[in-house]
């Protein structure tokens, strides 16, 4: 039985009998100029892009559908002069708040939610909001959101809500 050596020694041989070295020479040049223009290629990445839950709702976050607002009572701030996160100039956030768990649809996953209510002015009166997911009855205000958050603060008027994502649910 032959060796490996003298197996690979005859194969090199007969495979050098027939090329030439230019022949060699244009087949690596094919292969480095292949492999240099193959990230050029155009590749279908679409499915890279990750989930922005802002822009894979056809409803933005000044919309009362919008998937966060799931369990808010009260105005929503973005219609009153500041954003779903922020409070509108002149006034200050609860810092005691409602708290819902939402369902994003352009995840998949569920967040935990704090509804602030934004305090020292009279009621914003543009965009009211009223979802109530997993509220419970008045009698039991730690699960009611129907409560002017603001009673905490110097000023108790009640201007408008925010909807601020604290963590993903069971995480
Ligand atoms: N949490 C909003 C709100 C404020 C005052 C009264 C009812 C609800």
């Amino acid at each position: 039985m032959r060796s490996i050596d003298e197996l690979c020694e005859t194969s090199a041989r007969a495979l050098a009998q027939r090329t030439s070295r230019r022949s060699l020479l244009g087949t690596l040049g094919q292969l480095l100029t292949g492999a240099a223009l193959l990230p050029l290629l155009p590749v279908d990445r679409a499915h890279r892009a990750h989930a922005d839950p802002a822009k894979s709702e056809p409803l933005g976050p000044d919309s009362c559908e919008y998937w966060k607002h799931c369990a808010i009572d009260g105005f929503l701030c973005g219609c009153c002069g500041g954003s779903s996160t922020t409070c509108p100039p002149g006034t200050v956030p609860s810092p005691i708040s409602w708290v819902g768990t939402c369902h994003n649809p352009g995840d998949g996953r569920d967040y935990i939610v704090s509804y602030n209510d934004c305090c020292g002015k009279t009621s914003c009166g543009n965009c009211e909001c009223n979802r109530n997911e997993r509220e419970k009855p008045m009698y039991r205000p730690s699960r009611n959101n129907d409560l002017n958050w603001c009673m905490a603060n110097a000023n108790v008027n009640y201007h408008c809500t925010v909807s601020v994502i604290l963590a993903v649910a069971g995480k």
